[in-house]
């Protein structure tokens, strides 16, 4: 290793040479332990190219709702290339579980240049902080192991006998946390991450399982679908792998696809569906108007639009008399749609003014649902990461009930979204429990992710209904998360960083979180342990791998981090790895359970040997099961057949529907609840904003009505453009973002309308300014016709780069742009952000791919 470490420091690394060399043919060759692609590798490539090797299954672990089969070729410890799944042939009814091209770069990530060697600290720190304003733009300096964890260590005591373990704080401590906790614990966070509305209030209303997997049927049903319309989804951009394969066997199978969204995404170029464009955040009043069509229009004899018996049978709160004990009738949905109390009908004019669909396309997309006798209504989480939209999935529920779309063959309404995009129901295999017992953190208190940075910096958070509670944060150590890159305010987060006393953070880069620490600990990858299996699964897949090389540098697994910390801290390490990592490997494989033939019963997947469990190195006993480890251990994947017709099908609320009285759902009333009581009560409970117990329409605070000055008045204001994050090609959120390939493959720019760029006077490739209430970001504009005007697209996940003079970010980090607005369930509203664009007057940007990577030590 030592010597590698020689090799990596001797190479000049400048950026030419790295791309000059990224960009020949030798560079498939990867050398573990310099993370270096060799000037004179063709040959060595040669070489190694005609030695034999092995093929490993390796992770791909990021949060990108994909689980693929990945594997490296590995020849005398050097990984020579990568492929997917190859295991079987490939078809739409038994799919290969096939990676993309971010996977494909996996080893770019593992070996890359920018890979951090070394434990390290920031020049000009000293206990307490030091010159805490140089956080972020210090120089970094190399130091040992030891003088890394005893820092840490006295750091964390000395601010714990200060400022008590309440002065802690870490967003997701990850296995550290299991130190921190024997230690007396942290203030930790919570969120709505992924889900906004969708994430409890679904639980509240009757859709249990709403926000994922089994709020809509599975993909062989989706097929008998006539008419599919989709909400915000983007499949072929932020659900990869077989998705989008799915909803074109529906297609095939002769469904019409409606896709209601902002922008033209390549999901409505696949489906050749019909585009309905949408104001961001206005969903719901859209499927208000179209509710109100159906009530208008609706005639049970002449013109039967709506299902009257559904709604009878399975609701509460559609009407006057069918409201849930003591609720007032007056309350009721139909009341509120016809504007009987408030004196606005919401019509599809109304909806038209704030959602831009025209009223003419409200009614007769109401009308085409309601015609047709099988429709999926589907959504994603995007449409529901929007501020003050609680009643957003209540909605798209009534709407669904109204057209009698739950719960038959055909028929849904649901989250089509992350793993289960196209594919509802439960997982038909899957892994077993490592078997780590958890360390419960002693301290309860956890502050809503949108308002950590203001609370670090204000000293004051909302813990609840009426209660604002004091705290005052002055060590913050970021684990398993991205949270300074990912989270709202991050220009308050940056202040926040400055404020506090220690910033610690484990990392495998210097992402925004460590650029932003005092000390930054290096910590192995998946491809560096043991192994295990893929925890975002998809329902019919199960992915496996393993090690595929040694620990890199002096990089090491937080759980021996952890045990180092524990025992200065003076604790009890042998608490932190009770299960060492080899028995969790095997408990996670000896536990693998498939669906056995009759459907429903789960049976062992993995036959295991006395000498696979020698080999392994772990303690258990020989089992029988549908493949033998040594068959996984090169396979990687097991994915369950499907055929049309099989018993693994699933329907969601199906017994629901057969028979409500014999399975009710969680609900007070155990129907679905178009008057929610318990939401309205859940929401209030929080503490930032109120709902009603049926689903009224709330602007979001910096939605489509906030970019005008007066919305009456239709008069613009400062920010007129709406903004949107999607979710990019390039990266899984943030990971990724720091790869060369994919930095070539999928520029980074923002995307914005011919009209709004024109009235700019902005051109194709021109450096832009994006300025918003929170802060200010340049991009290179993407000038296309597929984003509708008044709405721009700034994909997800750069990370920050700032220029410290102009006080701008130049990367295009979207949490640039977003402020510390708490609503509803405590939503991260990310698609409710409003800017202006401007052109740059400064120095042009160059392209991301043009930058020297973050190269420290
Ligand atoms: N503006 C805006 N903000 C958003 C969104 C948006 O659309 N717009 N989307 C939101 C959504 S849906 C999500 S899910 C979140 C994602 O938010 P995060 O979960 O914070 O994002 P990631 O970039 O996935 O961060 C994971 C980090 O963990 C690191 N990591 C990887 N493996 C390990 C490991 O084994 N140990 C440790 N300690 N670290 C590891 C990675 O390098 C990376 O830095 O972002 C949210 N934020
Ligand atoms: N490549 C890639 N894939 C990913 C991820 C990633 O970072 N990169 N992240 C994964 C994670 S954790 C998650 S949570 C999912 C997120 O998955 P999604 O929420 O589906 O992803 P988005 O790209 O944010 O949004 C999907 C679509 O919604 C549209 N949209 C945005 N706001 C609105 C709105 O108010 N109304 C309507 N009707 N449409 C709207 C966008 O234009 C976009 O086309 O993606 C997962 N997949
Ligand atoms: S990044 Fe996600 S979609 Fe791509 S190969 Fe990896 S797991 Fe699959
Ligand atoms: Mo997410």
């Amino acid at each position: 290793m030592a010597n590698l470490i020689e090799k990596a420091k001797s190479y000049s690394m400048n950026r030419r040479s790295f791309l000059g060399l990224s960009a020949g043919a030798a560079a498939a060759i990867t050398l573990p332990g310099c993370g270096l692609t060799k000037v004179d590798s063709t040959t060595a490539a040669a070489n190694l190219a005609n030695k034999e090797g092995e093929w490993i299954p390796a992770a791909c672990w990021h949060n990108c709702g994909g689980r693929c089969s990945n594997k490296a070729y590995v020849v005398e410890g050097v990984v020579v290339r990568q492929k997917t799944d190859d295991t079987h042939p490939d078809s739409p009814d038994y799919p290969q579980q096939r990676g993309c091209n971010r996977g494909r770069s996996q080893r770019m990530q593992v070996f890359g240049v920018d890979r951090l060697k070394y434990p390290m600290k920031r020049k000009n720190w000293e206990p307490g902080g030091g010159k805490k304003e140089l956080r972020g733009k210090d120089e970094w300096v190399r130091i040992s192991w030891d003088e890394a964890l005893d820092i840490v260590a006295s750091e964390f005591k000395r601010i714990q006998e200060k400022y008590t373990n309440r002065g802690i704080f870490a967003s997701n401590a990850g296995d550290l946390g299991r130190a921190f906790s024997l230690a007396g614990g942290y203030i930790g966070s919570w969120g709505t991450s992924s889900w906004g509305s969708w994430r409890w209030g679904p639980e509240k209303f009757g859709m249990a399982e709403g926000f994922f997997i089994q709020s809509i049927n599975d993909r062989m049903d989706l097929r008998n679908s006539q008419l599919i319309v989709i909400v915000g989804g983007n499949a072929a951009w932020s659900a990869p792998g077989n998705p989008t394969y799915h909803y074109l066997q529906a297609k095939k199978a002769g469904a019409k696809f409606v896709v209601i969204d902002p922008s033209f995404s390549d999901t409505v170029e696949i489906l050749d569906a019909q585009w309905v464009p949408i104001h961001p955040g206005t969903d719901h009043a859209m499927f208000l108007g179209m509710a109100y069509a159906l009530l208008k229009e609706d005639n049970p004899t002449t013109n039967p639009l709506i299902d009257w018996d559904f709604l009878n049978k399975y609701t509460v709160g559609f009407d006057m008399d069918h409201m849930p004990a003591g609720a007032d009738p007056k309350d009721n949905f139909k009341d509120y749609v016809l504007g009987v109390n408030d004196n606005t009908p919401k019509t599809p004019e109304w909806a038209e003014q704030i959602s831009g669909v025209s009223a003419a396309t409200i009614r007769e997309l109401a009308l085409q649902i309601a015609k047709t006798e099988r429709v999926a209504l589907l959504t994603a989480w995007g449409a529901a990461r929007i501020q003050n939209s609680d009643s957003w999935p209540q909605m798209f529920m009534t709407f669904g009930a109204m057209t009698g779309n739950i719960g038959k063959s055909g028929c849904m309404t649901g989250v089509s979204c992350h793993y289960s995009t196209a594919n509802g129901g439960p997982s038909l295999v899957t892994p077993g429990a490592a078997g780590l017992p958890p360390i419960a953190n002693p301290i309860k208190e956890t502050i809503n992710d949108i308002e950590m940075w203001k609370a670090t910096l204000e000293g004051k958070y909302t813990a609840g209904y009426q209660k604002i509670q004091d705290v005052n944060i002055q060590m913050i150590y970021h684990g398993y998360e991205s949270h300074l890159q990912t989270r709202s305010a991050q220009s308050l987060g940056i202040e926040a960083h400055r404020k506090v006393e220690f910033v610690l953070s484990v990392s495998h880069f210097l992402t925004t979180n460590s650029k932003y620490s005092d000390v930054v600990l290096p910590i192995i990858t998946e491809w560096e342990k043991v192994g295990g299996f893929g925890s975002f699964i998809n329902r019919e897949s199960l992915v496996f791998w393993r090690k595929v090389t040694e620990p890199l540098y002096e990089a090491k697994s937080e759980m021996w981090i952890a045990q180092e910390l524990a025992k200065r801290l003076g604790l009890d390490a042998s608490k932190i790895l009770p299960v060492n990592e080899k028995q969790q490997f095997f408990n996670q494989i000896a536990g693998a359970k498939v669906v056995a033939s009759d459907g429903k019963t789960m049976e062992p997947l993995v036959t295991l040997t006395e000498a696979d469990i020698q080999e392994i190195g772990a303690t258990g006993k020989p089992q029988q099961g549908r493949m033998t480890y040594q068959e996984l251990k090169q396979k990687g994947v097991y994915t369950v057949e499907r055929k049309p017709g099989d018993n693994l099908g699933f329907i969601a609320y199906e017994n629901f529907v057969k028979d409500p009285v014999a399975n009710p759902l969680k609900t007070a009333s155990g129907k679905l609840e178009i008057h929610c009581q318990a939401l309205a009560d859940f929401v209030k409970s929080k503490g930032f904003t109120e709902i009603k117990p049926i689903p009224t329409y709330s602007p979001a605070v910096e939605g489509y009505e906030a970019t005008f000055k007066d919305f009456k008045g239709q008069v613009k204001g400062d920010y007129p453009l709406q903004v949107i994050n999607p979710h990019y090609l390039r990266r899984s959120h943030s990971i990724l973002n720091n790869i060369p390939w994919l930095r070539e493959a999928w520029p980074n720019p923002v995307f914005i309308s011919t009209k709004d760029a024109e009235e700019r006077g902005i051109k194709e490739g021109d450096t832009v300014l994006l300025k918003s209430s929170h802060g200010q970001t340049l991009r290179p504009a993407h000038v296309t016709e597929c984003f509708m005007p008044g709405v721009v697209g700034l994909p997800h996940g750069a990370w920050v780069e700032m220029d410290e003079k102009n006080q701008v970010d130049k990367a295009g980090s979207d949490n640039m742009l977003t402020g510390p607005i708490t609503t509803g369930q405590g939503i991260g509203g990310w698609n409710s952000t409003l800017c202006q664009i401007e052109k740059w007057t400064g120095t042009p940007l160059e392209e991301d791919s043009k930058w020297p990577l973050r190269i420290v030590l």
